[in-house]
């Protein structure tokens, strides 16, 4: 049966009822709050009794600014000044753009996302971002990649920048210099501090930061004296998994040094984000649902007034209805376009609204463009504790670029604008420029002691200096002797064990160094069982901010599972992405912190470049420093785990990225050899390169490392990609050289016994990188091209071979493009075998047999080239062919 009651009453009631509650403790009392909380909960709970879901309710609040005008603090600047200065920046931002278009060279650049941006970066810059300094950890900004125009327009003011490099933005290559077109510390390296330009990857980049800022402090190797990290991101790039994927991690970490600001123009690239919906609200429900501290920045001071008029909440009812769809449509049309669809008929609204004329509805302002809504939002994430914040600010994508781009959907790509819209806008900002340095686009710059230089640049002194800003002033550390890693070039002594506990020792050893061992930062993403690495969990403990307040099941245990705040291993969880975000603020803690952490980062080999590729292509950016360990690598070593698992490209992809340099070693003197080299050339001679090594599970007996000889130096090959470890013992008229690289050398080692039976002499080389040899090739080549009128010189894999004779067999656990690359630089019958195919479950063994990279086919494959060299009949061949086990109707592993 309805009831007919008044529902403005009864809800009257139950607000009263609450406030009841809350004054009988005194307003902000926390027992009223919680009191009220329960009783709120328990209706709830009957609720959700009776079938009724709140979550909505529960996760959104009013679409309205999360500060009222109450708890709005003063605004500590200038505001009209601040505003001159923010419009010059505006003006050359887009001149910036508009002077690439002009000149043809087609460079392109963008001008509406920075147009929506202006104002919270510029009081960013001139209210909170502070940079390190003795008494302050120091903020590290990261600003949308799209908006980079008008960052590098105000480093122009400040001096930081010249003229000439601004002229030629996204000429890089200018002899006057030029800008890169988006943050890109490789680039830039005194400048930008991260790389945002892959959209969705500067949000785990920054939470995890900022985690690690924290790891560093709890473990003591940072003064706990500040330092946040402030990202800007796009309401559309929300959309990348990688956003919402790792919010929660930076609540459960209680992350207060991080900021991250959403630039909600509801516009994507193409289009609206959420036309049908509501982004910001959206997004509310998703960072409050993980705990975050939510700041909704939504409407500008004009609309105050009329909120205070709101008394029966029509306003905030008509707010809730409309949709971004709408809100865009609001930002192209007409004042009177917009009270028409807005008031409906709703003789309520229309009596509130009525108090504007139709041009001051339309230029009611959305609260991005409010420098005092931005301020108190600013300042109160600031000052927030315990929780991470984000800011949901509502713009209007291209604001300020006139009514052909601003709110269009085609203000993303504008970078064009005609003489009358030049005019326009230079007259609105009031850059007094003549009439023909605006048509050109010229820049404009306030003398030194111009009021707004002065401003700005006292504002900047205030906070301690110019940003972005990227400095390395961290320590230089010297690597140990590879004496520290005795236990392994001495060799296992017929112990069989896998790279992967050889690589386990070094990190033991490294971990126990007194004078590089604080700064070794072990990072697995929930693998470290698979690794062996659990040995270390006792000794060096794992990462928790909060310390272990539970006592583990395995406590009695000698291996137990340790947390603890000091702990040394970043144990990361299944997201490889967050994982990689840690290595990446290890890796890079020399610049952003100040301190030279060394990051191990072990993984499942195929779970690295082919599922956050981007993310090591940003850590290539960012200069970053560190190991990574792709673990369990091979095609045919992981038995028994099939397609999904078994890797057989990493390599391959390694070899793309241009600072990394890649090694695949078969024993565990080379580990050790590779990893000590790799802290002096990173660590010591501060080389901007960074380091994959694959590591196997299959054991077998890790011989010494070989005795090093005039024409062999075997630390020298390692590292340059080859070397000979193992010389025939007998002279036979048939030579072959197997090269066998990571655990397929213990194939090769069983293939040279198999040929000793038919008479077949072979040396056998260690491949330790087939991609440093190309590196080495090809860089020779292209010196030898350069400089025609001097000696030619020798790749290094020629020199290596250059007594040689016979024929060569080249085979990895990878596939066979990885060696393929080097044949120019080979005599012209050597032979590949490799692994091209997917892989399937199978046992070890046969899955060498499947790919055709066992013993046998190798073997095989020698006899196979010697036949076609003439040196052994068909008929010798056949029948090696048959007692090999051969069957040369067998299915092709590459389908
Ligand atoms: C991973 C990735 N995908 C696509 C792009 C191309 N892209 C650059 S900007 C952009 C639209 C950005 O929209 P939004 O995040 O809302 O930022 P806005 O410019 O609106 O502030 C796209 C699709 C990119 N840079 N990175
Ligand atoms: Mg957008």
């Amino acid at each position: 049966m309805t009831k007919h009651v008044n529902v403005d009453i009864e809800k009257q009631e139950w607000l009263d009822a609450i406030a009841d509650i809350l004054d009988e403790y005194g307003k902000g009392e926390e027992a009223g709050k919680l009191r009220a909380k329960d009783i709120l909960r328990s209706l709830q709970d009957y609720l959700l009794k009776e079938g009724v879901s709140l979550e909505e309710a529960t996760l959104n609040t009013p679409y309205r600014n999360t500060i009222g005008l109450d708890t709005q603090p003063a605004y500590p600047g200038n505001i009209e000044l601040e505003t001159r200065i923010e419009n010059v920046i505006r003006w050359n931002a887009m001149a910036m753009v508009l002077q690439g278009y002009d000149n043809g060279s087609g460079v392109g650049g963008h001008i509406a996302t920075y147009a929506s941006a202006a104002t919270m970066l510029e009081i960013g810059f001139n209210h909170f971002f502070q940079n390190r300094s003795q008494h302050y950890g120091g903020d590290i900004v990261n600003v949308q990649a799209h908006a980079a125009p008008g960052v590098y327009a105000r480093a122009l003011l400040e001096g930081r920048l010249s003229l000439s490099q601004a002229k030629n933005f996204r000429r890089e290559l200018q002899a006057d210099g030029g800008l890169c077109s988006y943050p890109h510390p490789r680039r830039m390296p005194d400048f930008w501090q991260m790389p945002t330009a892959s959209m969705g990857l500067s949000t785990p980049s920054s939470i995890y930061t900022a985690k690690f800022a924290r790891y560093l402090e709890n473990r003591g190797l940072k003064p706990n004296n500040g330092g946040k990290v402030w990202t800007f991101i796009g309401d559309g790039e929300s959309d990348e998994p990688e956003v919402l994927g790792t919010i929660n991690m930076a609540a459960r970490e209680n992350l207060d040094n991080l900021v991250l600001v959403v630039n909600c123009n509801l516009q994507r690239l193409d289009g609206p984000v959420r036309g049908n919906g509501k982004i910001i609200q959206e997004l509310e429900r998703s960072f409050r649902g993980a705990s975050w501290n939510v700041i909704k920045v939504i409407w500008s001071g004009e609309w105050d007034g009329l909120f205070a008029r709101d008394t029966q909440g029509r306003l905030q009812q008509r707010m809730e209805q409309a949709i971004d769809g709408d809100y865009q449509w609001y930002s192209v049309a007409s004042g009177k376009e917009v009270r028409d669809h807005w008031v409906g008929d709703d003789q309520e609204l229309n009596t509130l609204m009525s108090s504007l004329n139709d041009e001051e509805i339309r230029c009611i302002r959305r609260g991005g463009h409010d420098h005092k809504k931005l301020y108190s939002a600013f300042k109160q994430a600031s000052e927030t504790q315990g929780k991470p914040t984000v800011i949901l600010v509502k713009t209007i994508k291209g604001y300020g670029m006139g009514n052909t781009a601003e709110g269009h959907n085609t203000a993303h790509q504008k970078k064009q604008l005609s003489d009358t819209e030049r005019l326009t806008i230079a007259k609105r900002l009031g850059i007094p420029l003549d009439e023909e340095q605006i048509k050109n686009a010229e820049f404009y710059i306030p003398k030194q002691n111009s009021e707004e230089l002065e401003y700005l640049n006292a504002q900047r002194k205030k906070l301690g200096g110019y940003l972005p800003e990227r400095k390395d002033e961290s320590q230089v550390l010297e690597a140990p002797t590879l004496s520290l890693f005795k236990s392994l070039t001495d060799g296992s002594n017929g112990r069989a064990i896998s790279t992967t506990m050889a690589f386990v020792r070094v990190l033991s050893n490294l971990l126990k160094d007194k004078k590089i061992g604080k700064y070794i930062v072990p990072i697995v993403p929930d693998e470290a069982r698979t690794f062996g690495m659990e040995g270390l969990f006792p000794s060096a403990g794992i990462y928790s901010h909060c310390g272990q307040t539970y006592q583990p099941v395995d406590a009695g245990q000698i291996l137990h599972y340790k947390e603890s705040k000091s702990g040394q291993i970043l144990q990361e969880g299944i997201c490889e992405t967050g994982a990689m975000a840690s290595f990446m603020a290890a890796g890079t803690a020399y610049a952003t912190q100040g301190i030279p952490t060394i990051p191990f980062y072990i993984f499942y080999s195929i779970f690295g470049f082919q599922r956050v590729g981007d993310m090591i292509w940003a850590c290539g950016d960012m200069l970053c420093k560190g190991f990574l360990l792709g673990g369990t690598a091979g095609r045919t070593t992981l038995n028994g785990e099939g397609l999904q698992h078994q890797d057989g490209h990493s390599q391959l992809m390694a070899s793309t990225v241009p600072n990394l340099l890649s090694y695949d070693p078969a024993f565990a003197y080379e580990v050790a050899v590779i990893i000590r080299d790799g802290i002096d050339r990173m660590y010591k001679k501060q080389e901007a390169i960074f380091y994959y090594i694959t590591l196997y599970n299959e054991n077998y007996p890790m011989p010494p490392m070989p005795k090093s000889s005039d024409e062999n130096n075997i630390e020298e090959g390692i590292l340059k990609g080859i070397y000979c470890y193992q010389r025939a013992e007998a002279t036979h008229n048939n030579k072959v050289h197997l090269f066998g690289s990571g655990s397929i050398m213990s194939e090769v080692l069983k293939a040279d016994l198999i040929l000793k039976k038919y008479s077949v002499a072979a040396d056998i080389w260690s491949v330790t990188s087939y991609n440093e040899l190309y590196r080495d090739a090809t860089n020779t080549e292209r010196w030898n091209r350069l400089h025609p009128d001097k000696k030619e010189q020798k790749p290094y894999i020629q020199q290596r071979l250059k007594d040689e004779t016979g024929l060569y067999v080249l085979t990895s656990d990878y596939v066979k493009a990885l060696p393929q690359r080097l044949l120019q630089w080979l005599p012209k019958d050597a032979i590949v075998l490799g692994t091209d195919g997917y892989g399937l479950s199978e046992s070890r063994e046969a899955l060498r047999e499947h790919f055709e990279v066992s013993a046998q086919y190798i073997a095989y494959t020698a006899l196979q080239g010697l036949y076609k060299q003439k040196h052994i009949k068909l008929a010798a061949l056949q029948q090696a062919m048959e007692e090999l086990g051969i069957n040369s109707e067998k299915d092709n592993p590459y389908c």
